[in-house]
């Protein structure tokens, strides 16, 4: 299964994963309007097409339907030319990913964001816990070859846009 990989495809597929907040959805967004690659919000995703098990009142999120979601991206993904925005990263096929991007940010300025965001004081904690232990960081490192991930700080606007440079620079040199 994991054979079949990269040569299929004449465009790259980038994972762009991290804890919540830490800015996957703009970089993708961003990262998406300057090549040409598709952008993917998989959290969306999955509410819209009920990829899901039902809503976990406890966690405040949907339980997430792994097999459903790889088939529903399957087609697309093999075909490549996406950026894939997801908080978590160990649901999809290795064979998927040329590159793997985990964003990083600090503490009180994650804090900041979810803040924001409306978050309760229980989810603000687990994911700043989260991001302290680099969970999404290990995941990505046991998932993925290790020359593949690479660890981004996603801080500032000059952060954002140094990413977003990054990326253009990548996919580029991949085509
Ligand atoms: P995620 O998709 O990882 O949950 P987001 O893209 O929705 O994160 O970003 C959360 C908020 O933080 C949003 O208001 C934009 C802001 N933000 C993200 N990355 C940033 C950065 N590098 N510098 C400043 N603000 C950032």
């Amino acid at each position: 299964d994991s054979e079949q990989g990269t040569q299929e495809r004449k465009k790259p597929n980038i994972l762009i994963t991290g804890t919540p907040g830490t800015g996957k959805t703009t970089l993708s967004q961003l990262a998406s309007e300057s090549t040409d690659l598709f952008h993917i919000n998989v959290g969306e995703l999955v509410k819209e097409k009920s990829l899901h098990q039902g809503f976990d009142h406890e966690f405040q999120s949907w339980i997430l339907d792994d097999d459903k979601l790889v088939d529903e991206l399957e087609e697309t993904l093999s075909n490549g030319g996406n950026i894939v925005d997801f908080h978590s990263c160990e649901v999809f096929p290795e064979r998927w990913f040329d590159l793997v991007l985990v964003l990083r940010t600090d503490n009180t300025i994650l804090f900041d964001r979810l803040k924001d965001r409306g978050y309760s004081q229980k989810k603000i904690t687990e994911n700043i816990d989260s991001e302290i232990f680099q969970v999404i960081l290990e995941e990505a490192r046991e998932s993925y070859p290790a020359e593949i991930v690479v660890e981004l700080r996603s801080n500032t606007i000059e952060d954002m846009q140094s990413n977003v440079t990054r990326i253009e620079e990548w996919v580029e040199a991949w085509n």
